[in-house]
């Protein structure tokens, strides 16, 4: 199976299973990952996500022995498999946490910077690979790194393809943080069991919020935000917030939208 998914309390493990190509991509596997998002989203009692690489490697981008021969048409239309596993990524309504594992390279390290919080372990690193096979960063890496980095930043990973260690990635703000290797994973299900008991919805529309604000001037998002915001405070979590503050008690959230 190119992927494995586990499930826990009130999360799901989605971890990448091709350790012998260092879970490098497959339209196989890619249709795998984007059906899991969608039971993940039908199953009203997971509430947040976590995905890392089986073996030494978080992912090593497209399979390249698979596109060795195609036409460049061809290339096109790995993306329509690839694209809309980033959007669904990005939009599904729950927080999704990446433990990059090891190294993540071309489209594998764009899959990580496509989720919510990225922890990575200190020997792990991410590559821009894209250039060394003449190719542009695909799977919203042109859209991610300026973003994330600045545009200086960003340049010079695409145009140099050189490996970022992941200290480094955090201390510039390409990821969440970077911990012990031997640690990872256990600070991964941590990460992921506490968001997972948090208010889903209002984790929802922040990330809703967040990846609008990306293209809206402040007016739009002020205007975002009260939409938003109105759905929130409709929702129980919110009243349970309020009441579990005054009652000076920790809040117990359902995750439910109403
Ligand atoms: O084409 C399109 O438009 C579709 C979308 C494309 C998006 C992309 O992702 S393009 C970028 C593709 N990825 C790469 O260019 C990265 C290629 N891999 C590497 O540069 C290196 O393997 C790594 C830096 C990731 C790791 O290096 P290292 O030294 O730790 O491992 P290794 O020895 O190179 O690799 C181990 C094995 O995995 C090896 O196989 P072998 O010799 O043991 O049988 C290697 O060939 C295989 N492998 C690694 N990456 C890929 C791969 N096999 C197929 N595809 C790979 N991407």
């Amino acid at each position: 199976m190119t992927i494995l998914v586990e499930t826990h309390a009130d999360y799901r493990l989605i971890t990448l299973n091709r350790p012998e190509r260092l879970n490098a991509l497959t339209v196989e596997m890619a249709e795998a990952l984007s059906a899991a998002l969608d039971a993940a989203e039908a199953d009203e009692s997971c509430r947040a996500l976590l995905i890392t690489g089986a073996g030494r490697a978080f992912c090593a981008g497209q399979d390249l022995t698979a596109i060795v021969g195609i036409a460049p048409a061809g290339i096109g239309h790995l993306l329509d498999h690839y694209n809309p596993l980033i959007g669904k990524l990005r939009a599904l309504p729950m927080p999704v946490v990446c433990a990059v594992n090891g190294v993540a390279a071309g489209a594998g390290a764009n899959l990580a910077l496509a989720c919510d919080i990225v922890l990575a372990g200190e020997g792990a690193s991410f590559v821009q690979a894209f250039a060394r096979i003449g190719l542009i960063p695909d799977c919203g890496g042109t859209w991610f790194l300026p973003r994330l980095v600045g545009m200086a930043r960003a340049r010079a990973l695409a145009m140099l393809a050189e490996p970022l260690p992941a200290a480094t990635a955090a201390e510039w703000g390409m990821i969440w943080r970077a911990v012990p290797d031997e640690g990872l994973m256990a600070e991964a299900h941590a990460l992921a069991a506490r968001l997972a008991s948090g208010p889903t919805a209002a984790l929802a529309l922040t990330k809703q919020a967040l990846d609008e604000s990306a293209v809206n001037d402040l007016d739009s998002q002020l205007d975002l935000e009260r939409e938003l915001q109105a759905e929130a405070s409709a929702t129980p979590d919110h009243a349970e917030g309020l009441r579990a503050f005054l009652d000076k008690r920790p809040a117990a959230f359902t995750g439910m939208r109403s």
